[in-house]
């Protein structure tokens, strides 16, 4: 099997690039990371990936991480249907914006880990957690384990995690070209952002999604749901 997927169902980065892999019909292995039970922090899995997060890609023997590049390793490898605008500006636009989606991961993680990891985390004796932390290969991830584990996020971090992500559909709104993110067509800028806007929807600002509110990011998250990948991808709710 020439592609090998090591990814976790409810997390956006890899639903990313299982979106991308089904919007280009290209089959592939399915490996299961358990985010509970830390399986992306254990020495097999850091060979695959050392930042010790999923997704992580193995495509002929080698492995890729980082989901934006892995989609666009794949865009050029396997370039139909195209998902990268051809003008170079274009091109640069897009990953100016892929690269914006990804700094916001950090205010999804405020309102995510209260459900997967808090409570166990809370109940860690304090050699527990200084285990766990040890083997936690980012800095910004080993804070984000010691807050949920410690010293929880408060109402007014969850508000300003939900005012990025809001400022983050206003720049959406703004920037639509013919329905889409960037001149061209759907692109890797639309997958890119299609996870983060599935858990605004479902829990974090579902108001701020909707035509009424927002009339052109509404619509295009109606055409979004509406592929045949976005639902082959699986974005199963999160809370279920
Ligand atoms: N910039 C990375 C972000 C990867 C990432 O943060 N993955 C999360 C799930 S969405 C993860 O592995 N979380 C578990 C952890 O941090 O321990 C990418 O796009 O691949």
């Amino acid at each position: 099997m020439g592609l090998i997927l090591y990814h976790a169902w409810k997390s956006s980065a890899s639903r990313r690039v299982r979106f991308f892999l089904e919007e280009k019909g290209l089959a592939y292995e399915s490996h299961e990371i358990d985010l509970s039970r830390q399986e992306q922090h254990q020495p097999a899995f850091l060979d695959v990936n050392p930042l010790g997060v999923v997704p992580a890609l193995i495509h002929n023997g080698r492995a890729l991480h980082e989901s934006g590049t892995i989609c666009e390793y794949l865009d050029a490898v396997y370039p139909d249907p195209p998902l990268r605008p051809k003008d170079l500006y274009d091109l640069a636009q897009m990953r100016n914006w892929v690269r914006y989606v990804d700094g916001l991961i950090g205010n999804l993680i405020r309102f995510n880990w209260r459900y997967t990891i808090q409570e166990r985390a809370a109940k860690l004796s304090e050699s527990e957690l200084q285990e766990l932390l040890a083997k936690i290969p980012s800095a910004d991830r080993r804070e984000a384990w010691l807050r949920v584990a410690r010293n929880p996020y408060t109402d007014t971090e969850l508000d300003e995690a939900r005012d990025a992500l809001i400022g983050m559909l206003d720049r959406m709104d703004a920037m639509m070209v013919d329905g889409w993110l960037i001149k061209g067509g759907f692109s890797l800028a639309d997958i890119a952002v299609a996870p983060f806007v599935r858990r605004i929807g479902e829990e974090i600002a579902p108001d701020e999604i909707t035509q009424r509110k927002r009339p052109a990011v509404g619509w295009w998250w109606d055409r979004v749901q509406s592929r045949p990948a976005y639902s082959s991808a699986r974005f199963d709710p999160f809370l279920a």
